[in-house]
């Protein structure tokens, strides 16, 4: 197997728990952390429930470990607090962690709120600027960054992988654009964990849709090919009027309804 001793954060969560079933092959043991329950511990698993904004707690669960996949944190949009100690404080303490374990490679969970605010008519690539849609997509902006710093100084490698919206199903015409399927996202991660060599390189994660907004040739080394599409939930997505419709935010931005969603926390 690839690896010893392969860490996954955020493993209580929706994607956490797809994973959990999923890595094993690549590592004799996978050790499993969250704030949350995990239940039991199977065979070749160890579970650190560990507070991702507690850096001694971080420095342990990151000792022995070789590789890591990085979802653990607030996955939507949250009060700056909350998001403060999570995301930036969580991800920090991670790197940190690495750095003096000496880790080497590391998959970022980041997300397409990194660049939530770019127009649906489009097209980006890594090289264009973040353009974050919420404090959420603003926190995964400084994951990307700290990983760039952390490549640059110490040399931990890393691809941020810029998950659209990796669901079961699709249920809105954005989505239609943004599926990553199951299958897929484990395939980035085989790539992105098994390439020689990634430097820092931020890779979108997005199934072979039929309409795309993300341009991955920037990421070709790392020879992601999606097999999954969209298409197979064409019929089920309920489309109104013209797509995309002038004043709909989830039709016009690429990060859909997180632009201008609820509340802009900070504001009283
Ligand atoms: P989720 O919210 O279901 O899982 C996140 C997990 O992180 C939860 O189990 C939660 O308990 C844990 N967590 C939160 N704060 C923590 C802390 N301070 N310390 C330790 N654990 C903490 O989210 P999901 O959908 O599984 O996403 C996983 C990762 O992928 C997240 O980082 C999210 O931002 C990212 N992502 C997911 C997308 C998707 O389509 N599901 C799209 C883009 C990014
Ligand atoms: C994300 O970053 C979120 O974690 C996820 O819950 C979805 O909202 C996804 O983006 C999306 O844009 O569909």
């Amino acid at each position: 197997k690839p690896f010893n001793r392969l860490l996954l954060t955020g493993a209580a969560g929706g994607l956490g728990k797809v994973l959990r079933q999923r890595i094993a092959p690549w590592a004799w043991i996978v050790r499993l952390s969250d704030l949350g329950d995990m239940g039991q511990a199977g065979e070749g698993e160890e579970i650190v429930r560990c507070d991702l904004a507690d850096k001694a707690a971080v420095l342990k669960m990151m000792e022995g470990v070789d590789a890591v996949l990085h979802f653990g944190g607030i996955s939507t949009e949250n009060t700056f607090e909350n998001i403060l100690s999570a995301n930036i404080q969580g991800t920090y303490n991670i790197y940190e962690a690495a750095h003096r374990h000496g880790v080497r490679r590391i998959v970022f969970a980041s997300s397409n709120h990194a660049i939530g605010f770019y127009p649906q008519t489009q097209v980006i690539d890594a090289d264009d600027p973040p353009r974050p849609d919420s404090l959420y997509g603003l926190s995964k902006v400084f994951g990307e960054q700290l990983a760039r710093y952390y490549f640059d100084r110490a040399g931990i490698e890393t691809v941020c992988l810029r998950i659209g919206s990796s669901f079961p199903s699709v249920d809105n015409p954005r989505m239609m654009c943004t599926y990553l399927s199951h299958d897929d996202l484990v395939e980035a991660l085989r790539v992105s964990l098994l390439t020689p060599r990634v430097g820092h390189t931020i890779l979108f994660g997005a199934s072979n849709n039929q309409r795309q907004w993300w341009d991955n040739r920037k990421a070709a080394h790392l020879g992601f090919h999606p097999k999954d599409s969209s298409e197979q939930f064409r019929g089920a997505v309920p489309e109104s009027g013209t797509y995309p419709s002038p004043d709909d935010a989830v039709a016009n931005y690429h990060g859909g309804k997180f632009v201008f969603d609820g509340p802009m926390y900070g504001e009283p």
